[in-house]
């Protein structure tokens, strides 16, 4: 099927370009060269009005008085103020987001942030939804409210993990629609990758067979916003996009030993257990791998999604490849962090889930070849002081 692109003129009008006409070049390489191949001049132009079936395409070629942007957050601060709705924005990554644009200086002069709570509205009901919105007029929508939980939740409750999540997702981005929201950046996970894949997994693999049958339900609900994305921008030339984080960890995190992810469900495990002088417990061998990406990582580059990433395709944001590790060393690190001396034991009756869905960055290092991540060490040493420093209001 062809990929419909949207390039932005002078005039500032988004148009639809064929792919069949610019072939194998990628919009990058467009972008580049400000030149379309098979246009009949040497001038940088731009095709207009263009009329596509799955094989031909006519267009109308106009020169470029000046070269082609993409629509940027910049140019529609110049339209309005901006105001960016953060669902979910209670949860960890939620307060992550909050922190880099409140504390390093990531908000701009005249916008307006808003942090959801489940409180403010229960994004499951379209009309609650619907409110919410109305009474905050977004411009932007960083959105990450979901039913959200580690491997044993999921296993547990797989339907619910469907049925909420299709219906959060449908009501945010059909009521964002609806509102003129003008760009949507939802979170989608490593977790939604097929199961059988080669490695590394990228960016355009998301749909390419069943994911790991422990997580199907959210995987497939996640899965469906990549659709919805291209749905609205083929219907509508919406830009709304998503990001794939891998395993994310980090301050208000949920630390419930039952509920939580591997890293939080550990740090909990093990502050207890070097309170009551016990062994800690570990669910499984240890030998599963992840990609841990601390928490204020991920919000500083969502919110780099949000100002240039202009892609509707997802965009992976993680660790890289090199710095994978196992669930047997994120323990040792987290024993370590809290000085832990006590015994490690492994309960290898329990699943171990996925083994590995190692993720490529090369996306990302094309884009942001500067950025830095945190070690991983660096980041389990700073959760586990917030969890010590935050033990009677954090989530147990
Ligand atoms: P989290 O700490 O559990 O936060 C979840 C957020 O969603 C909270 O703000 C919660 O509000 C809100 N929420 C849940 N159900 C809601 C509902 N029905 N209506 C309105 N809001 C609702 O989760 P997180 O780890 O920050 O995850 C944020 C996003 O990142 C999610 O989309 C998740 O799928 C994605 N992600 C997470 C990871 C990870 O390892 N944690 C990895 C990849 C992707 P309350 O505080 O009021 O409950
Ligand atoms: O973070 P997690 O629960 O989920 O990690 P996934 C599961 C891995 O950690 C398995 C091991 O290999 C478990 O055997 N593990 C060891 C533990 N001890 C514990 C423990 O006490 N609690 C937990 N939870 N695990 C998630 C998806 O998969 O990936 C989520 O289910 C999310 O939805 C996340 O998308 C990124 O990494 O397997």
């Amino acid at each position: 099927m062809a990929e419909v692109i949207v390039v932005t003129t002078n005039t500032g009008y988004p148009r639809k370009c064929c792919p069949a006409l610019i072939g194998s070049e990628s919009r990058e390489a467009f972008l580049d060269t400000e030149r379309v191949p098979g246009n009949a001049t040497d001038r940088p132009q731009v095709a207009t009005d263009c009329h596509c079936s799955a094989t031909t395409c006519q267009c109308h070629w106009e020169d470029l008085e000046q070269p082609a942007q993409i629509e940027k957050m910049e140019s529609d601060t110049k339209a309005g103020p901006v105001r960016v709705l953060v669902t979910g924005g209670s949860g960890m990554l939620g307060k992550a987001i909050e922190h880099v644009v409140m504390n390093e200086g990531l908000k701009r002069e005249g916008e307006e942030w808003i942090f959801l709570s489940s409180k403010d509205a229960d994004l499951r009901d379209l009309g609650q939804t619907k409110a919410v919105f109305k009474k905050h007029h977004p411009t932007h929508v960083i959105h990450l409210a979901a039913k959200v939980g580690g491997l044993y939740e999921h296993m547990r409750d797989n339907l619910l993990f469907l049925s909420d999540n299709l219906r959060i997702n449908d009501n945010v981005l059909q009521t964002a629609h609806d509102t003129g929201v003008t760009k949507v950046v939802s979170c989608l996970s490593s977790c939604i990758f097929p199961d059988k894949i080669t490695y590394p997994i990228d960016e355009t693999m998301i749909h390419n067979g069943l994911p790991h049958d422990s997580n199907f339900g959210y995987s497939h609900a996640k899965r469906l916003i990549d659709i919805q994305n291209r749905g609205y921008f083929e219907q509508y030339g919406h830009r709304y996009t998503s990001v794939i984080p891998t395993n994310v960890f980090g301050p208000h995190d949920n630390f419930n030993i039952d509920k939580a992810h591997v890293m939080s469900a550990l740090i909990g495990k093990t502050y207890k257990a070097k309170m009551e002088g016990t062994p800690v417990t570990v669910c499984g061998t240890g030998a599963a791998r992840r990609l841990f990406t601390l928490s204020w990582d991920v919000g500083r580059l969502i919110v780099w999604v949000l100002r240039e990433y202009d892609e509707i395709q997802p965009i992976i944001l993680s660790v890289g490849e090199e710095d994978e590790i196992s669930i047997k060393d994120a323990v040792e690190m987290i024993a370590e962090a809290l000085d832990f001396k006590g015994e490690i034991k492994y309960d290898t009756s329990l699943s171990d889930g996925q083994l590995r869905k190692t993720t490529s960055i090369a996306k990302l290092r094309r884009y942001r070849p500067d950025f830095t991540f945190t070690p991983v060490k660096e980041g389990i040493k700073m959760t586990c002081d917030w969890f010590v420093a935050n033990y009677n209001s954090a989530r147990i």
